[in-house]
């Protein structure tokens, strides 16, 4: 049995990822293809609900503290993550570690003590930057809510994903039609999804 796709979404805060990766499950799902969704944070467990604080302003912490706590966070999910893809099943997953870097980065931390707690990670087989300008992901309904959600940050934390960009990734323009966009990456992730059933390859680790 060939062991399931590790396929990421990353980008900006409203950028359509949360849409998207839903929506691809569904479709992979449809058609055999045995799919899960996740995604970080992860706002359930205990060091989630501390994130969540985090993120809606009720409770303050230092960057350097609340960046280790999303990487906890992804390593809490780790072991059951390798146990899926080794079963068969597809991942798809909503933000990770890239995420992690760029926000945290953005508030000018250190890049490589940035990476550092998140080295060892389970890598992703594909990446899909859903690429949009911060001017407009602010026309779009619930923005502002949270924490990181100002402009300025926001073309930061573009800046920093486009440094981390490798092969696995391409770049998906955020502001076309959600029917478009979403068949454009369906198409780019059954061809992922052949290419890894005739030619095997094992699950990467990130940063090493
Ligand atoms: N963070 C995260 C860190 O700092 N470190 C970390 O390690 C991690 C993992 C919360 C924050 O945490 C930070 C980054 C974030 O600031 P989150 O829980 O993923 O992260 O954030 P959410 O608020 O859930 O999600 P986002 O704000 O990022 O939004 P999405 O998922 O990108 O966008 P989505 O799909 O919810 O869509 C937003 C709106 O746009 C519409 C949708 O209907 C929705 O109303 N929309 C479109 N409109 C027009 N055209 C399209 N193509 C559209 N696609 C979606
Ligand atoms: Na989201």
């Amino acid at each position: 049995m060939t062991r399931g796709l590790f396929i990421l979404f990353e980008g900006c805060d409203r950028s359509g990822k949360t849409t998207q990766s839903t929506r691809l499950v569904q479709a992979l799902n449809d058609s055999g293809i045995k799919t899960k969704l996740l995604k970080f944070p992860e706002r359930t467990t205990a060091i989630g609900k501390m994130i969540d604080g985090y993120l809606t302003q009720s409770t303050k912490l230092s960057d350097q503290a609340i960046h280790l706590m999303f990487s906890a966070n992804r390593w809490e999910a780790m072991e059951q993550m390798q146990a899926d893809l080794e079963s068969g099943i597809t991942l798809v997953v909503d933000r990770y570690a890239y995420s992690g870097v760029a926000f945290s980065a953005a508030k000018k931390l250190d890049f490589k003590w940035c990476k550092a707690p998140d080295v060892g990670l389970l890598a992703p087989d594909r990446v899909f930057f859903m690429d949009i300008h911060p001017d407009d992901a602010a026309k779009r309904a619930g923005y502002g809510e949270e924490i990181y959600e100002r402009r300025e940050f926001q073309i930061e934390v573009r800046v920093k994903f486009f440094t981390m960009m490798d092969k696995a990734w391409s770049i998906v323009d955020a502001n076309k039609d959600m029917d478009e966009i979403h068949r454009q990456i369906l198409f780019l992730t059954k061809k992922a999804i052949q290419k890894q059933e005739e030619g095997p390859a094992p699950i990467g680790r990130l940063w090493v």
